[in-house]
């Protein structure tokens, strides 16, 4: 089955999902979250994908939820059809996510960005959770990833007013891990993810849910949780593999074992 609000492609061991509404900066509807989470299904099953990028157009990664659509709806269907829970299927996709943001990432498009794990901005990126405008807060995590993200002081602001932040401003709060010029945006995406590609998955995996315990966790129970994973490793052929590479001055040959 194809899909209509996104565009799907892979390119060696990399899946690249594009947010594909332009005629709607790319806003966030039933479908198309719908048609992401069957790509991210998908990709997460097959082992031939490391990890994947999302991103949108040059204008908009995605100007927020599809306000036309939520509009009409009432608090009893969304509470008794859990609106917005399927919305955060990407959180829990457990190989690396690169978010390549380009133009608006607005209320629910800041979100999705913000459940990613390498967040790259292009220079014209504008991040924000303007729900508050429309009589409402943020329904994906805002509040809570944003606040551990730029900490409560820049998080009460964007929450409360709406501001929003340029990508330089996103870069010096620690909301992005960097910004690139516009043109460069995928190029850089891509040597992310061919990196990370090239690496070992189950290690790269580990890695991934071991930063992601530290937000749950006690600092205790992480470096504990770090640990066994660490020594979990030892197990696997990559461990011997690169550890031999090094010795002999040569790069590793990873088999994902
Ligand atoms: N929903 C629906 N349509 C939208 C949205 C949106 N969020 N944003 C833009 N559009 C549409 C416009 O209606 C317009 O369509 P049309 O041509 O048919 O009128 C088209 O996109 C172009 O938009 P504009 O003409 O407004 O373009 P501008 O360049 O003048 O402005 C802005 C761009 C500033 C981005 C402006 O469109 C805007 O403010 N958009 C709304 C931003 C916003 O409030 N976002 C938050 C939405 S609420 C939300 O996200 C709740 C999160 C819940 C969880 C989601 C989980 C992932």
């Amino acid at each position: 089955m194809g899909y209509e609000n996104i565009l799907v492609h892979v390119d060696g061991r990399i899946g690249v999902v594009t947010l594909n509404r332009p005629k709607a900066l790319n806003a966030l509807n039933s479908a198309l979250i719908a048609e992401l989470n069957r790509a991210l299904d998908g990709f997460e099953t097959d082992d031939g994908i490391s990890t994947i990028i999302l991103t949108g157009s040059d204008r908009a990664f995605a100007a927020g939820a599809d306000i036309k659509e939520m509009q009409g709806l009432s608090f009893p269907g969304t509470y008794t059809g859990d609106f917005i829970t399927s919305w955060e299927r990407l959180s829990r996709f457990r190989k690396p996510v690169i978010a390549a943001v380009a133009g608006y990432a607005l209320g629910g498009g800041c979100e999705l960005a913000m459940m990613c794990d390498i967040l790259l901005a292009a220079d014209n990126a504008r991040f924000g959770q303007p729900e508050i405008q429309l009589g409402i807060i943020p329904g994906a995590g805002g509040s809570q990833r944003l606040t551990r993200a730029v900490g409560k002081a820049k998080s009460m602001e964007m929450c409360l007013t709406g501001r929003t932040l340029s990508a330089s401003e996103a870069d010096m709060y620690g909301l992005v891990s960097r910004v690139v010029p516009l043109a460069d945006l995928m190029t850089e995406a891509m040597k992310v993810a061919d990196t990370i590609a090239n690496l070992s998955l189950p290690s790269v995996m580990m890695a991934k849910e071991s930063v992601n315990r530290s937000f749950e966790t006690t600092l205790g129970e992480g470096i504990r949780f770090e640990r066994r994973l660490f020594q979990s490793l030892f197990a696997s052929d990559d461990q011997k593999e690169g550890m031999a590479a090094f010795v002999e001055k040569r790069s590793p040959n990873f088999n994902n074992r």
